[in-house]
């Protein structure tokens, strides 16, 4: 065990609330949804009851149509904008009103996976619980954010992608009004540098589409209808379509058939709705605007999580891993989340082009479910040097290597403990 190990669990020990892991003190005092995920799975390296809790108490916002909320706020702080007074859902735990990617499911699998090989009791209850409650989610993302059974699920909210500011929101986020009842009073400026977070304009259009959503009570079909910005999302879905595969081997497991045959049309549903968004000139994956109607070609990681949930034919995981190389090319770490040549790319600001380690975790998982090995060690080896070198920063420059945003970020030390177990 090194040293950095050590520290990782130190960061996920000083992170901890009571059974749920803030992702960074006072820039993110409450319990974030895939955050926490990721850290289930940090967890599960060393300390698998731990991991358990922490999905439980994510499970305790969880809404009565099914909808896992991306922020519950177990308990108050002035440290954060927007808080649970700005959201007003009325849930009898605070929690934000939109939910965000679907990394629950497979991090059950994951934890439960050890547990069985640890032999720990009261594996299959615990787990039990907490399918029931990821598949009650993966219900509602289909029927609230696919009512068309395209195959691929909506998002109504930037935020909802884990990834707020990307490149990719441009065109459909400008269309968002920047009015808002609600008084933007943001927080985390004073915690991070300004250059480094979403401009003033994108916080504005953030919380008019909460003003909007708060206005129809926070009900999918109003919302649906209401809806200003409505993206059928990639990375999302390759998601929720990663997840599925995870609940239904659960489904299997625990004999539950009719589960298991609406799961399998869930994922072979999403399976070939992703395939379909392949463009070969583009050597990548694209959402869609379903405002516009158009394709989304902003060059970013999203393009290449499909390779998470898809068994690609040879062509195009070689067009696919000859685009991810020349994005890769000359930089200090991989992988960027916007591509460097494109017009919005910018190193430092949040999604416009830094490196995530739980992005390369997840694009490490595609790349080695297609036998890309070399490929995703270059990821691994890529991140555990920027973490060893400048610390357990929220995400880091892919031109210069600095570690930006919020320190002592619990995804990426739970991702630090999985890359090198
Ligand atoms: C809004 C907690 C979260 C991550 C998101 C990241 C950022 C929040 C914010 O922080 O979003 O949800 O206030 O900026 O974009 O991916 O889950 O780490």
């Amino acid at each position: 065990m090194t040293d950095y190990t050590d520290t990782a669990r130190q960061i996920l020990a000083t992170n901890d609330r009571g059974g749920y892991t803030v992702p960074t003190d006072r820039l993110y005092p409450f319990q974030w949804n895939w955050d926490s995920a990721f850290v289930a799975m940090g967890f599960a390296t060393y300390d698998v009851p731990r991991a358990y809790r922490e999905l439980e108490r994510l499970i305790e916002g969880q809404w009565a149509d099914g909808m896992i909320p991306h922020i519950v706020f177990h308990t108050p702080s002035d440290t954060y904008f927007p808080g649970s007074s700005v959201w007003r859902t009325h849930h009898s735990i605070p929690t934000s009103g939109i939910t965000q990617p679907p990394v629950f499911g497979l991090a059950l699998k994951r934890v439960h996976d050890t547990a069985i090989s640890q032999g720990l009791t009261d594996t299959r209850r615990r787990s039990r619980i907490l399918y029931n409650a990821a598949l009650r989610w993966h219900r509602w993302w289909y029927a609230a954010r696919d009512p068309e059974n395209t195959g691929l699920v909506a998002l109504l909210h930037p935020w909802e992608s884990g990834s707020d500011n990307s490149p990719a929101w441009d065109i459909a986020l400008a269309r968002v009004s920047t009015t808002t009842e609600t008084t933007v009073a943001r927080k985390d400026t004073g915690h991070v540098d300004a250059a480094m977070r979403p401009h003033d304009e994108d916080y504005r259009r953030f919380i008019h589409l909460v003003d909007t959503y708060a206005a129809c009570e926070w009900h999918p079909e109003r919302q649906w209808a209401a809806a200003p910005f409505k993206v059928a999302e990639i990375q999302t879905t390759a998601i929720l379509l990663r997840s599925g595969e995870a609940l239904l081997e659960f489904a299997r497991e625990f004999g539950l058939d009719s589960d298991a045959q609406q799961l399998e049309t869930f994922n072979a549903r999403s399976r070939s709705a992703l395939l379909a968004q392949w463009r070969p000139q583009l050597r990548r994956f694209v959402s869609r605007d379903l405002i516009s109607g158009d394709d989304i070609n902003a060059p970013t990681q999203a393009c290449f999580c499909p390779l998470l949930a898809l068994d690609l034919e040879q062509t195009m995981l070689e067009a696919a891993t000859a685009e991810m190389n020349d994005w890769s090319d000359g930089l200090s770490v991989l992988f960027p989340s916007t591509q460097p040549t494109y017009s919005g790319f910018e190193a430092r600001r949040y999604w416009r082009g830094p490196v995530w380690a739980v992005i390369n975790w997840l694009l490490m998982d595609g790349l080695q479910r297609n036998g890309k090995d070399a490929m995703a060690e270059k990821l691994r080896r890529s991140t555990v040097l920027a973490i060893e070198t400048k610390g357990f920063a929220e995400y880091f420059d892919p031109l210069t290597g600095e570690g930006c945003g919020g320190l002592g970020f619990s995804w990426t030390a739970a991702a630090y403990l999985w890359f090198l177990e």
